[in-house]
């Protein structure tokens, strides 16, 4: 070695904590190679850099496309330092050790986030000499430690200041954390040309999430469970903002993240949806979110004990002063009002979420696990509109009860199959979720309307196989039904509502949810 010193190569698009980390090094009697943007930084910071070029003998080429591509660098990085014959040969050739290094990749996916960016700016994004660095130095992590994310500088300092090297476990680590890094990297960058050729389902997915945080645990103690963060993550909780109250739990996500997609089908409205165990107790629409709320209360003031609340508008003192009289996990909404907020955080444990749920229901995809696999499929974001409906019956609905069974329609989409959904005045009044028949699920939402049920819409998930939902609803006082049809027995319900006077519409469209 020429100098005696160890050297560093740091060439860094994250410039977090770069310059206290690289003094770190010089403290301990690194010398630092950089490449150009890094290298201004560091000087900028103070400290002495051997540019990148006096390492190849190259300039940096191509508006920087070719700056540490070099056998200088990869020979350094990839000798394997107890075989003879590798030392020998880089002597001969000249090569010096590289003892370290610090690369952090161009920022593919902010730049692919960015509105209105370019293609070509995208493709410039895709850094080659970095990963190609970080893989160099992790297959020789027995040698050489390999950082690529800010938050392990202050270990590795710690452990050269007490020891002089990294710890043969450290370097491990780094190594393992490198390679789930570039191959993410990658996995980005497919993703971003998998979409742009339009290929729905491609041959093999790669589809990259960042972990959000761990979570205490899964669906119950016993389950170790962790939370992560997709490519679009604007309507995702992960973007929310916790005013107060505690950690989300796993549950808490699930449920929170069911709450905000039934809001998708309510724009333009004040809306409220309550939640519990992943289906909706109670669903409203008013002219104020303080109405829409009493609606969704007033739905089923049992249930929501508990429970889950989603707003589409912010919650002001008035709604404040509501919610915080019943015991709630979450109240998520775009905003809270400081005199909510004052009100609300009087109670310790709810979580209050701040996040924009006023966005359009998004075409993305949507991801269930079965044993060792993926069920991938679009998310379920068709809805119908009233010109759309077939009238089956002798008699239509009414403007009123057409209102309601679209209302109806919106929610039962959103109940697990077999879903069974009474609707009246703006709000839900009996919800049957997730039986194995659907007149059971009917029963279940007839009984918890109770009286409310005569002069009720219902709807249905999907079509009934028999006339005995709609016997149950006629006696139930139902006046207007909303089902995809297309029975081979559809006439039996056809017949059993024209008997009771119901009026009945199909929609051609059915929504399990399993
Ligand atoms: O354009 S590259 O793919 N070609 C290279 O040879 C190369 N070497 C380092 N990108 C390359 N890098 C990347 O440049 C690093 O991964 C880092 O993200 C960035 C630092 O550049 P600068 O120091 O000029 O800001």
């Amino acid at each position: 070695k020429e100098s005696g010193m160890k050297r560093a190569l740091i060439s860094v698009s994250d410039k977090t904590g770069l310059g206290d980390f690289a003094r770190g090094l010089e403290e301990l009697g690194y010398e630092i190679i950089s490449t150009g943007g890094t290298k201004r930084a560091l000087e900028e910071a103070g400290l002495n850099v051997i540019g990148i070029s006096d390492v190849t003998g190259f300039p940096e080429i191509m508006d920087g496309r070719v700056k540490t591509l070099h056998p200088n660098v990869h020979g350094a990085l990839l000798c394997v330092r107890d075989n003879p014959e590798h030392v020998k040969q880089i002597r001969d050739l000249g090569i010096q050790d590289i003892d370290m290094v610090v690369v952090n990749l161009y920022p593919f996916r902010e730049t692919v986030q960015k509105p209105g960016v370019s293609h070509e700016e995208i493709i410039e994004n895709i850094d080659i000499g970095g990963p190609s660095m970080l893989r160099s130095a992790s297959k020789n992590y027995r040698f050489i430690p390999v950082i690529c994310d800010p938050a392990d500088y202050e270990q590795v300092l710690q452990e050269l200041r007490e020891n002089g090297e990294t710890a043969a476990e450290t370097r491990e680590h780094l190594a393992a954390k490198v390679f789930r890094h570039t191959a993410r990297y990658d996995a980005m960058i497919a993703d971003y040309l998998t979409k742009k050729t339009g290929e729905q389902f491609p041959e093999s997915m790669t589809i990259t999430f960042d972990k959000v945080q761990d979570l205490r645990y899964g669906e119950n103690p016993h389950q170790n469970a962790a939370f992560y963060k997709g490519m679009n993550p604007q309507y995702s909780l992960a973007n929310a903002v916790q005013l107060h109250g505690k950690e989300l739990s796993y549950n808490n996500i699930q449920d929170g993240n069911a709450a905000i997609e039934i809001l998708k089908d309510f724009q333009g409205q004040p809306a409220a949806v309550g939640l519990k165990h992943m289906n909706p107790c109670g669903v409203g629409i008013g002219n104020t979110i303080s109405e829409a709320w009493d609606k969704a209360y007033e739905a089923d003031p049992v249930s929501i004990f508990g429970g889950i609340v989603a707003l589409n508008e912010p919650v002001d003192e008035e709604l404040a002063e509501k919610l915080s009289k019943i015991f709630l996990e979450i109240i998520i909404a775009p905003d809270f009002t400081p005199e909510a907020l004052e009100i609300l955080e009087r109670k310790k444990n709810i979580r209050l979420m701040k996040l924009d749920t006023t966005l359009e229901p998004s075409n993305t995809k949507k991801y269930t696990n079965v044993n060792d696999g993926l069920l991938v499929q679009d998310m379920d974001v068709k809805s119908v509109t009233a010109d759309e409906l077939e009238c089956v019956t002798d008699r239509k609905p009414t403007e009123e009860e057409l209102r309601q069974l679209l209302f109806g329609w919106k929610v039962v989409k959103h109940v697990k199959s077999n879903a069974i959904v009474l609707v009246k005045d703006d709000m839900t009044i009996g919800v049957g979720a997730g039986q194995m028949n659907r007149v059971g699920a009917a029963k279940i939402a007839i009984e918890q309307a109770g009286p409310k049920a005569s002069g009720s819409v219902m709807a249905s998930d999907a079509f009934f196989p028999m006339p005995d939902t709609v016997e149950a609803a006629a006696a139930a006082g139902v006046t207007a039904i909303i089902q995809p049809g297309g029975s081979i027995k559809d006439q039996l319900s056809i017949d059993a509502c024209n008997q009771a006077g119901i009026a009945m519409v199909f929609t051609g469209v059915r929504h399990f949810k399993h």
